[in-house]
């Protein structure tokens, strides 16, 4: 059976005061939550800092986004070899901030997904709709077209070193969670989606739902068949919350 995985998504949050407290709570509390995988996913400069506080930890240290360009004349930008000597095992790649206030296309997304994977980093990549989009009744139009620009570029064996995070876009940091029921739909569409170019890849890569995830609904999301952890913004931003929320994925 597939793990859980249950990723903290910081977002653009965090000192290196409340970072240590919040690490350290982490830290602690996972060290009895054995049967299931946990991450954090820092602001690139607090990424060493986090790192460090993760030594000796099973928590592993993700990234929230990454070029596509492993170096050159592209000022602002942070390669994926960079993250990985920094202690990296994960990265965001599509998250619908990203996408929604920062331009970034379909194919940009790829892109990004493809050169993580080239620096052996493991790309979450995001996909979902709108509110829009979801009552034009498109959810399944938009995130197929999202996932198929990943497909096209890399090909459907590329996501057995990848994750999947389905997050609507109606649900992230508004307090609506999707339902179990309405999440677990999506998900099986996208497993479906990769299950008709491979069987072995849709059964083994993990999808994760994320969208105001919380200690209080975590493990009814959890239970569903396709869904196999979570993307945490805000609640991740308390170890103990965090901590709930991992235990509800053992
Ligand atoms: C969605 C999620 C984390 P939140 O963006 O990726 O954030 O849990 O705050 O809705």
């Amino acid at each position: 059976m597939r793990r859980i995985l249950v990723a903290g998504n910081w977002k653009l949050n965090g000192s290196k005061a409340s970072i240590q407290k919040l690490v350290t709570g982490i830290v602690a509390g996972a060290e009895n939550l054995t049967d299931v995988s946990i991450a954090v996913c820092a602001p690139y400069v607090y990424l060493p800092f986090t790192a460090e506080l993760l030594t000796k930890s099973v928590v592993g240290l993700g990234a929230q986004d990454v070029s596509e360009q492993d170096s050159g004349a592209y000022t602002g930008e942070v390669s994926a070899s960079m993250l990985l000597e920094t202690g990296c095992k994960y990265v965001i790649v599509g998250h619908s901030e990203r996408r929604a206030l920062f331009g970034e296309k379909d194919m940009d997304t790829a892109r990004k997904f493809a050169a993580a994977r080239k620096q052996g980093l493991i790309p979450i990549l995001c996909l979902g709709e709108s509110l829009a989009e979801r009552e034009a009744g498109m959810t399944e139009v938009v995130v197929a077209r999202q996932l198929d620009a990943v497909l096209e570029l890399e090909g459907v064996q590329a996501l057995n070193d990848a994750v999947i995070a389905y997050e609507p876009v109606w649900a992230i940091g508004t307090g609506k969670t999707a339902t179990p029921e309405q999440a677990q739909a999506v998900h099986a569409f996208i497993r479906q989606r990769l299950a008709a170019l491979d069987a072995g890849v849709a059964a083994k890569v993990q999808i994760l739902y994320g969208g105001s995830v919380k200690g209080s609904n975590a493990a009814e999301l959890f239970a569903m068949q396709d869904i196999d952890g979570g993307l945490i913004g805000g609640a991740s931003l308390d170890a103990q919350e965090f901590l709930t929320i991992c235990q509800a994925g053992q």
